[in-house]
This record gives structure tokens, sequence and C-alpha cells, in this order.
């Protein structure tokens, strides 16, 4: 299709239209322009020829425009009638802006760096419902990052050793216990069985610490049985729920923040075959808008200095001069201002161990929550010690000690650095 009719590099979007922003690298023959009207087509209301079932009200209502192409980054911009989507049906949005289009012919790499939903639209999306400030409430904790673990080994634990487990992070010292990503109802740990039997551990921790204690149980199954799980979990006094919100889909997603008022984790399972390629896919920047516009009030992004792969490209940008940045000036995207749509906690995870917590709260801030599987489970005492050794590294960072003088009197603590000290695994 060569209709350069989408392009318009003189045209003024609305404050009231979508922006998307993708990184293009046209196949051989193919002119930066000609792709762009083509993305542009594809993702709106056009086909690889023209079709007499168009009219012009359809054209010149739903057209999108093709407003800024940058040769040297190799990045288009297109301007959306808000009137092609179903706002607040993420889903639709998804199949429009990054449907079809990854798979032309004409392209070799494309990649969708960016969104921009308008402001008035927002109010069709829920966003999260308890959000930073809820999440602090019901916690407790005011200022404060979160500190939390997930039960390693992954599966594997029956539900009375996944108890233990927890209880033990608990009275160790830290605020939160979660499920691992790929662990739901097995024939070894039934959810039900967890539920009752974590839960129980969790009051009994509560009395003994008198500090308030989360869990984070994974709902993650087909939608329905995502809600009964939800039931579940309320049934036993459990204020979370966390969900692969990948794999279970942007539709999944929604049932659950539409019909389950739990505080909502969200984890990013196979984010990584979307998102890591940086000429082709998602920017993980577009999928946390979209997450935080669904409804989640906590949202792994990403740590820097850990295991996974997303160096400070990804995460990290102060002066937002690269594209997918996901933070800014004014903190993590997750708790930029937007108007109805609630801040939601960024969650860092993967790979830390306490001698990285200066670091992490160095990038990130405070408005986070840090987890340690390994980094906790690992240490040479064991668990309890181990979520000692994370309580005290937060502990020295928030008074500006350096953990090396904290930890000549805080033997846990001690005991991490003689193991990881304060670099990044590999
Ligand atoms: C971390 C973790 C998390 C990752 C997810 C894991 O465990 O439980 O799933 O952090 O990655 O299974 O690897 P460790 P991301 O603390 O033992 O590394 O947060 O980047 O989405
Ligand atoms: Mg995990």
């Amino acid at each position: 299709m060569r209709d350069l009719s989408y392009i318009d590099l003189n045209y003024e979007p609305s404050k009231d239209e979508l922006i998307a922003e993708y990184y293009v690298e046209p196949a051989k023959g193919y002119s930066l322009k000609i792709a762009a009207a083509n993305i542009a087509s594809e993702s709106s209301i056009g086909t690889w020829t023209t079709i007499k079932t168009m009219n012009d009200r359809i054209a010149e209502k739903l057209k999108p425009h093709v407003y800024s192409i940058n040769p040297r980054q190799k990045t288009i911009k297109i301007a959306y009638a808000p009137e092609l989507f179903e706002m607040g049906n993420i889903p639709q949005m998804f199949s429009s802006i990054a449907g079809n289009v990854f798979g032309m012919k004409l392209l070799n790499n494309l990649r969708l760096q960016d969104v921009r939903v308008p402001e008035k639209s927002m109010s069709k999306f829920p966003g999260p419902k308890f959000g930073i400030d809820g999440v602090r409430k019901i916690t407790k904790i005011k200022k404060r990052p979160l500190i939390g673990t997930i039960v390693k080994p992954k599966v594997g634990l029956t539900s009375a050793q996944h108890a233990k487990v927890a209880y033990d992070s608990w009275v160790g010292g830290l605020d939160i216990v979660k499920d691992d990503e790929n662990l739901s109802s097995l024939t070894f740990n039934s959810f039900k069985n967890r539920m009752k039997q974590v839960l129980k551990l969790r009051d009994k921790a509560e009395k003994e610490t008198g500090n308030k204690k989360m869990y984070m149980p994974n709902i993650t199954a087909e939608s329905l049985e995502m809600l009964k799980r939800a039931k579940i979990v309320d049934q036993f006094g459990g204020e979370y729920v966390m969900v692969d919100i990948l794999t279970s889909g942007w539709s999944g997603l929604q049932t659950v923040r539409n019909n389950v008022g739990k505080v909502i984790h969200a984890h990013r399972a196979m984010h990584a075959a979307i998102t890591r390629n940086p000429r082709h896919g998602i920017s993980m920047l577009t999928l946390a808008k979209f997450a935080r516009l669904a409804g989640v009030d906590q949202l792994h992004i990403g740590t820097v200095v850990g295991k996974m792969h997303g160096g400070k490209r990804e995460v990290i940008n102060l002066h937002g001069e690269i594209e997918d940045s996901m933070i800014t000036e004014n903190g993590h995207i997750l708790e930029e201002n937007w108007k109805n749509i609630k801040p939601a906690f960024a969650v860092a995870s993967g790979g830390l161990h306490p001698g990285l917590i200066p670091n992490v709260m160095k990038y990130l801030g405070n408005n986070i929550i840090m987890q340690f599987g390994g980094g906790c489970h690992g240490h040479p005492e064991g668990t309890r010690k181990g979520a000692a050794a994370i309580k005290q590294a937060l502990e020295a960072t928030m008074e500006k000690t350096s953990l090396t003088e904290y930890a000549k009197t805080h033997k846990e603590l001690a005991g991490a650095i003689k193991k990881w000290g304060f670099s990044s695994p590999e």
C-alpha cells in the first residue's frame, strides 16, 4: 500500500488524540515514509489495497495522522482519533496499535516505544484501587520502601513447608511474602490449603511482631477461576492477590480489577519476550502505562543492578532524553501525576541482596517494594537471618549509614555481605 495520505508532517495533534511512538526499520526497497503510512493504515482503518467500501466520513473521522518522522532515530509518531478505540478495552486498543503491524513484510523491525493516552479518556480506566497511598495505609508503612521475599524454591514445597518459610520471613523482619510466578495450585501444594496455612501463620507473625504482615498469593489461572481463588483469599483474610498480567492477558487482569477488591500485585513474567529487543516488540514503558490504567497497585519494573536484563537505559533516564525510560524527573513512571489515576508502587526484584539496597534506592527512590528470593533464603544462616539482614540494610540506608559500618554491630547483615558483597549477581 503506497497511500501517503496518512502522512501529514504539519499536523498538530489535539490533546484528545492517542499518540503512539514507534521505532521503525523498513524492509529493503521501502522508505521510512511508506513504512509509516502502512503502520498508520494497518493499525486503524486500512489494508493492503484501496477498498470500495471505504467512505469519506470514515476516512475523515478515523484516519490517523503520521505527524512526525525522525530518520535519525528511525522513529515516527502517529496521532489517532479517540473514536478508533473503545477506551478502557485494553485488548482492543492493543489489537489496533500493537496488532498486525508487527507482522508486515515491508518492515524488518518495529517497536512500540511509548503511548500517550489522552487525559480525557483516562476516566474510562479504573486505575489502581489502592495505589501507593492505599497500600501504605494498609501496611502502616509511611515513608520507607517495603521489603519482601518470594518463597523459594519457586515450586516444590508443600503448603505446610511454604507457610513455614513465609512465617520465618515475617518474624525475621520482612513486610511481605509472595508466591513465585509459576506457583498456582499444584498436587503437592494446592491453592486452598496454602491459603489456609500461610494466612494462619501470617496472623501469628503479626501477633508476635506487632507489625502488619502481607501475603501476595498468585491467583493466575483462567479468568473465572481467578475470581474463585480471590474468594478463597478473602475467606482466609488475605488482602492481596498476585496476577501474572502478561501470561493471563489484559482481559484476565481487567476481569480481576473489575471484580476483586483486593490489592493487585502485578508480575510481568514473559515481558522480556516482548520488551527485551530494543528494535522489535513493545517497550516496558508502554506495558507499565497500560498496567497502571488497568488498575494494578504494584508492578515489577526491574532493578538496574539485579540479575535481570534491563540496565539504566531501560529502567532509568533521569533527564528523559531516551524514549522509553521508566523513570522521569519526578520519580518512576508509575508514580507520575495522572488525572483520576492513582500512582502505583514500583517493584524491584530479581537477584537482589542486602548489599544492593543502597543502589536500588538511589536509582528508584522510596516508593518501591524490594523483593528478595535468593537474597533472603540464600543467607548463610537461612531465611530468618536472611530477612533480618535485609531489614538491617534498609535501616542503615534510611539513616544514611554505610552498610559496612552497620554490619559491625549487626551480624546478620555481616553474614550477607560476606556471602554476596555489594556487587550485582551474574
Ligand atoms: C526473583 C523472582 C522474580 C523476578 C522477576 C524470580 O527471585 O522471583 O520472578 O524478579 O523479574 O523468580 O526470578 P530472586 P522482574 O530474588 O531469587 O532473583 O522483576 O524483572 O520482572
Ligand atoms: Mg519469580
